[in-house]
């Protein structure tokens, strides 16, 4: 009988920072072992993104073209109806998506008919049969149980750096407030979708630490978004440098070594990278995507881009609700 490597929750730094900063290829390999041994390397989750409220956000985080105090083209806009978002989940689904991600530019979830609005979209979304996720800003547990009961299934919120760079980045909330909804999120038996994003200005050593952060958890979030930025104009990170493939695919395949059960998410980003370079991230370890023209108010490559990418490397959209460890028996 196989036995798979043990998920760990005592790394320390310098073990990430020698799988991180290891020569390319070898953790290309490395990565692409394990992911083998706990996911099926040709099955990629394919999710759908929509922004039920956009823009005129108070926060300040700084990549961020929905945060008011910027000057961006984001046209602000208002709760959209329960029958407009379970009009996209239906697309969502019949285009292939198996998740469905719901985000709000609020600060935080808020006792009000916004949220009462919120419950009802879940309730009928996740009917549909998709696995619902909510990114809504900070929420208490009473707020997440609520969303649990309503049906559903994960609640992202990111880390997005190191604690370190994080007060670089944004000034109007405190990391530990970000693990704190991160901490209720688990209390409330939700799965937690926590990620990052690259390209911000931050060092390796912030990204091992982010990533550090993660994977310290004691237990893993079961979903782990790695975005790259998606620099906007009128945000103060407009000027950023684009990242490189390289490093998307360092830092997407240092998480599925330390974290090898999640789901690791190739988000932000692809519209800047070649089909090549994501297939090295799906060989990498990532093993799920963004499909549709738009991520929240940026860009993200067409269905038909991915269908064709799909198809190049036979790669197919995982199936409706499977929660399921796949059976490495058939693995050799
Ligand atoms: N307002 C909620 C919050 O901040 O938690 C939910 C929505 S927010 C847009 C979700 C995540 O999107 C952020 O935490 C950040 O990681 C990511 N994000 C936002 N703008 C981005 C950008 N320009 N490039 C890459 N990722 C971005
Ligand atoms: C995540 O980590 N990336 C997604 C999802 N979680 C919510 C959002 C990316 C947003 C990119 C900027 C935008 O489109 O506004
Ligand atoms: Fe608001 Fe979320 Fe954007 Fe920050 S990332 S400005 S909290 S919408």
């Amino acid at each position: 009988m196989k036995t798979l490597p043990q998920i760990r929750s005592d790394w320390t730094f310098k073990e990430i920072s020698l799988i991180y900063n290891q020569p390319l290829l070898s953790l290309i390999y490395d990565a692409s072992k394990i992911h083998r041994k706990f996911h099926d390397p040709n099955e990629v989750q394919v999710c759908t993104l929509l922004s039920i409220k956009t823009g005129g956000c108070p926060e300040d985080c700084s990549y961020c073209p929905q945060a008011a105090r910027y000057n961006t083209d984001v046209r602000i806009h208002n709760l959209l109806s329960i029958e407009d978002v379970v009009e996209a989940a239906r697309h969502a689904k019949s285009s292939g998506s198996t998740r469905f991600c719901m985000g709000a530019a609020w600060r935080e979830v808020k006792n009000n008919k916004d949220f009462d609005d919120v419950l009802e979209m879940i309730r009928q979304v996740s009917s549909l049969g998709l696995e619902v996720c909510g990114t809504l800003g900070m929420a208490t547990e009473e707020q997440l149980r609520k969303m649990k009961n309503a049906g559903l299934y994960a609640y992202n919120h990111n880390i997005d750096s190191s604690e370190e760079f994080y007060g670089d980045i944004i000034s109007t909330r405190k990391y530990d407030e970000r693990i704190k909804t991160l901490k209720n999120t688990q209390n409330v038996n939700l799965t937690v979708c926590s990620g990052g994003i690259i390209g911000m200005g931050e060092s390796s050593d912030d990204r091992i630490k982010m990533l550090l952060t993660l994977a310290k958890m004691e237990k893993h979030p079961e979903s782990v978004p790695i975005n790259a930025l998606v620099s906007v104009e009128g945000t103060p990170l407009e000027n950023q440098k684009p990242v490189t493939t390289w490093e998307m695919v360092r830092m997407i395949a240092t998480a599925r070594i330390i974290m090898p059960e999640s789901m690791i998410r190739l988000s932000a980003g692809r519209t800047e990278m070649s089909q090549e370079g994501q297939a090295l991230c799906f060989l990498s370890g990532a093993n799920s995507i963004f499909s549709g023209d738009k991520l929240l108010t940026t860009p993200n490559p067409s269905v038909s881009e991915d269908e064709k990418l799909f198809a190049e490397l036979g790669l197919f959209p995982r199936s409706p609700h499977k929660h399921k460890k796949y059976d490495t028996s058939t693995l050799s």
